[in-house]
């Protein structure tokens, strides 16, 4: 509440309402006088860490253009409030149609400078108009990441039901189904300019005895394979595993073995996904990424955070240190591993109570404090505590790097690039969903789970 009250107190808030902007136009020039008001109070927490770090020879403006350049996309299906098994919630003003998904993202990005990328999904994404979506994706400066496709749900007016299966189907006909779908996917994030695709199937069994693993498995690897044979050149096939559900006693691509080996089935551009929230509890996950890189093999990365299995909540809420742990990896490999490629970022979360927007600028904040303290983390210091056998300097490495207040980084970072210093509090200030509502109505509801 405190929060609020600030954003209140302030006259800012009331000058943007009286020139009565439409969401989607926030502009630099709103921002950097939102960031006057914020100016004072960020340099001097800036240059008190700045002394610090100098002192421990970080090379700041580096570590400040790296978090600038990083760039994470959001997921077409983010910009609403998230279902549950039992009851959604609309938090109002929700997006109903790409354009205004785009908007939304549009909207994150002019704040954060760290939302640069759409990840669509297929079928609730399609464009009806591709020509007038790329403008405004380009008008907005959003590129279009990886494409999803989508073959754990039936279509309307599809043939063939993905109730036992898709890819792993013990049916040729329903295999053909989605391998076509796959295909199509393709076909229209090439016209849009992405250059991965994403597939994450829900195929398995929920009792013992249903499937066949071998055989589920074996259809899997041919269907994968068909697919990869109508991907373009620049292409890259991400392969996403998951342990359970919506099958509840196997799942045929479970975990990063069985990806690994489905994507090295298909060749040399197909790759493991890492999502989160899809490992069992206490998963080693960064060891899982370090090996996969080590490996030239780690395609995409899918941000969100757990308690208890895949939850999809905000990035870094619970458990923090872990994701620290996991980009320390990640910045060790971008440094040591040329074999892997570049990875494609993306947040995977999804919400019933908090405003979508405000939750992925959260989650973006997450992602760049974590990735902001492994960049803080002496790798060579470190190597030579490691042969030292020195284990509690090790240690000490890792936690002086997570324990550093690292967000006035980020505030220059985002500052310097034309964002908000605070993002949050700017888009209460500038009363953002408030002037969604007044545009789109109360009772929209995006397309989605
Ligand atoms: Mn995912």
């Amino acid at each position: 509440m405190e929060k609020t009250s600030k954003s209140s107190d302030r006259s800012i808030g009331s000058f943007f309402f009286m020139n009565n902007f439409t969401a989607m136009e926030i502009n630099k020039n709103q921002i950097s006088e939102y960031n006057k008001n914020e100016l004072q109070r960020h340099n001097e927490r800036f240059d008190f860490l700045a002394q610090r770090l100098t002192k421990q020879n970080h090379n700041l403006s580096e570590i400040v253009s790296r978090l600038s350049e990083f760039q994470v996309a959001i997921p077409s299906w983010a910009l609403g409030a998230g279902g549950t098994r039992f009851g959604r919630f609309s938090f109002y003003g929700e997006p109903t149609n790409l354009e205004q998904k785009i908007e939304d993202i549009g909207i994150i990005h002019q704040l954060t400078q760290t939302a640069g990328a759409v990840s669509l999904h297929i079928p609730w994404d399609i464009p009806s108009d591709y020509k007038a979506i790329k403008e405004k994706a380009d008008a907005l400066s959003i590129k279009f990441d990886a494409v999803n496709s989508n073959t754990f749900q039936d279509q309307i007016n599809s043939a063939e039901s993905y109730k036992y299966g898709s890819l792993s189907n013990t049916s040729k006909a329903v295999r053909d189904q989605a391998i076509q779908h796959n295909l199509d996917v393709i076909k229209i994030g090439d016209k849009l300019g992405s250059k991965a695709l994403t597939v994450w199937l829900a195929d398995g069994s929920s009792f013992p005895g249903q499937n066949n693993f071998q055989t589920a498995f074996q259809n899997t690897q041919d269907s994968l394979i068909d697919i990869y044979k109508g991907l373009p050149d620049d292409w890259k096939l991400l392969v996403e595993y998951k342990p359970y559900e919506p099958n509840f006693y196997s799942t045929v691509i479970q975990d990063w073995g069985a990806s690994l080996m489905l994507a090295n089935g298909c060749g040399d551009k197909a790759y493991t996904l890492v999502d989160l929230g899809h490992h069992l509890p206490n998963t080693n996950i960064e060891q899982i990424v370090a090996i996969l890189q080590l490996k030239g093999k780690l395609g995409g990365f899918h941000f969100n955070d757990s308690k208890y299995g895949d939850d999809d909540l905000t990035v870094g809420s619970i458990k923090p240190y872990a994701l620290f742990l996991i980009f320390n990896e990640l910045v060790y490999g971008m440094q040591n591993n040329p074999q892997n490629p570049d990875l494609a970022w993306m947040i995977d979360a999804s919400h019933n109570i908090k405003d979508p927007l405000e939750d992925l600028i959260q989650s973006l904040e997450a992602i760049q404090e974590a990735y902001a303290k492994a960049l803080l983390v002496d790798q060579n210091l470190l190597k030579i505590a490691q042969n030292d056998n020195d284990v509690v300097k090790c240690q000490e490495i890792l936690q002086n790097a997570y324990r550093t207040d690292v967000r006035p980084l980020i505030e220059r970072a985002r500052m310097n690039a034309g964002g908000a210093i605070q993002p949050i509090d700017a888009y209460r200030a500038l009363g953002v969903r408030a002037q969604l509502v007044k545009e789109r109505g109360k009772n929209t509801v995006a397309t989605g789970l």
